[in-house]
């Protein structure tokens, strides 16, 4: 299978999960120091205090990289490094790293994709009510801004946010991911002022000159248990009236607002005037980080979940299929099914494959890792992204989660999704059997 020439081939990692370093050159807190800290929150107490130390070791991850062969590395950059609390002047430490980081990407012939947010609010923005607050899509418009002006004159891609539903129905919903609020009417309105941030940031880094704009968002198809593996079963009106609602929470809450300049009816929000038009900037390109498809079925009486508010009636199901350490169902032609619908509903915009992989329970055998399970993951993955471009989705790259291990949230370091095995204990690299074979997908543009 043959890739267009220009299809681009690349990993991605977020700050937080791989760069410790949480107390040098003036990094602030950030909500996720905070949660990790709080006894419970995370799977053996694990911190992101050292992760990978890539904060220090940017240089060799970077030769990694290259002899890997891949053509971008999507990374983020981490707010409290460039604002200590998340307000004021950049500092001059923070920028310089990934300043660093960004040079050497350059000189390896490598394309730097930033994430300005994934994840890690600085904690003084959360103290004073994080992403319910209004003001917050104001502070990170201007940090984007401070972003912009010392790395935009050699980075071309540039992300606002990273999975924006994660941040407000995960963090502010069910409290599964930091800062651990649960809310259902917060968690609504961070989406919006997420939605917001995304837009004046969007518009700023438009005036000054940025070529590409991105929004990533975690999708997928959502489905009955009888179409995971019967893509023609017709589903009840009950049943395919939840369906639709899921995909309105899940997909549509996002990108109907920034490419259409709408929500959908199902969608509660506070949006006042003139929002719409900010949040509808226009973007290049969106952000497909796809697992997994959503498994739903109507349930009449059901209570809405925490982390969907406006489910109730519906039931979140289980999907017939194998599946990974994370216990993640493997339906790989949930990819080419969503890549193929979402371009087809949204032909204004170009798709990407900003993450896809999974974590498996990788040893490391007399200095290998036999990772035949990811290989095959990401082979039938990569095979379906091929679908959907000869079904005539625009698709224009694959970024495999993750570059190297590192930390999964909530389940600390045992779960593994690195292309490269992390040893924490000496932080030795060991490029997996996967890393070798899609060095090779890499050179001969497809699998
Ligand atoms: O590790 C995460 C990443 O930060 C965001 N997308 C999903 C990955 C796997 O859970």
């Amino acid at each position: 299978m043959k890739f267009p020439e220009s299809f681009v081939w690349g990993a991605a990692t977020a700050s937080y999960q791989i760069e410790g370093a949480v107390d040098e050159d003036g990094r602030g807190p950030s909500i996720w120091d905070t949660f990790s800290r709080t006894p419970g929150n995370v799977a053996m107490g694990h911190t992101g205090d050292v992760a990978c130390d890539h904060y220090h070791r940017y240089r060799s991850d970077v030769r990694l990289m290259r002899e890997l062969g891949l053509k971008a590395y999507r990374f983020s950059v981490a707010w409290p490094r460039i604002q200590a609390d998340g307000t004021g002047p950049a500092n001059p430490k923070g920028l310089a790293f990934y300043d660093r980081l960004v040079d050497a990407l350059l000189e390896a012939e490598i394309s730097p994709y930033v994430t300005l947010y994934h994840w890690d609010l600085p904690q003084a923005l959360e103290d004073r009510g994080g992403w319910p607050l209004r003001d917050t899509a104001y502070r990170f418009a201007d940090y984007a801004v401070a972003v912009h002006d010392r790395l935009g004159d050699r980075v071309e891609h540039w992300t606002t946010l990273n999975e924006p539903w994660v941040s407000a129905f995960l963090g502010y919903g069910n409290g599964v991911h930091a800062p651990g609020r649960k809310d259902a009417d917060d968690a609504e309105r961070a989406a919006h002022h997420l939605l917001l941030a995304h837009g004046l940031a969007a518009g700023r880094l438009r005036e000054l000159g940025a070529r590409s704009l991105m929004l990533v968002v975690n999708s997928a198809p959502v489905l009955t248990p009888a179409q995971v593996n019967d893509p023609a079963s017709v589903p009840g009106e009950a049943d395919a009236a939840a369906v639709d609602r899921i995909h309105a929470l899940l997909t549509r809450r996002f990108l109907d607002p920034v490419l259409r300049g709408r929500y959908p009816d199902e969608i509660r929000h506070e949006a006042r005037d003139g929002d719409l038009e900010i949040i509808s900037t226009p973007i290049d390109l969106v952000g497909i980080n796809y697992y997994n498809p959503c498994v739903v079925q109507a349930a009449p009486g059901e209570p809405a979940d925490l982390a969907w508010p406006g489910s109730e009636g519906i039931r979140f199901a289980a999907a017939d299929a194998p599946t990974t350490a994370m216990g993640w169902p493997i339906v790989p032609d949930g990819l080419s099914r969503l890549l193929v619908r979402l371009s087809r509903d949204y032909p204004e915009v170009g798709f990407m494959v900003t993450e896809n992989g999974a974590a498996f329970d990788d040893v490391v055998d007399g200095g290998r890792v036999h990772d035949d399970d990811r290989i095959a993951y990401l082979a039938e993955h990569l095979r379906e992204v091929g679908h959907a471009i000869e079904a005539g989705a625009d698709v224009r790259g694959y970024l495999v989660w993750s570059l190297l291990d590192n930390f999964e949230w909530a389940f600390g370091y045992d779960e593994r999704f690195g292309l490269v095995h992390v040893d924490y204990a000496t932080q030795a690299r060991t490029p997996k059997d996967s890393a070798l074979w899609y060095r090779d997908v890499i050179a001969g543009n497809g699998p």
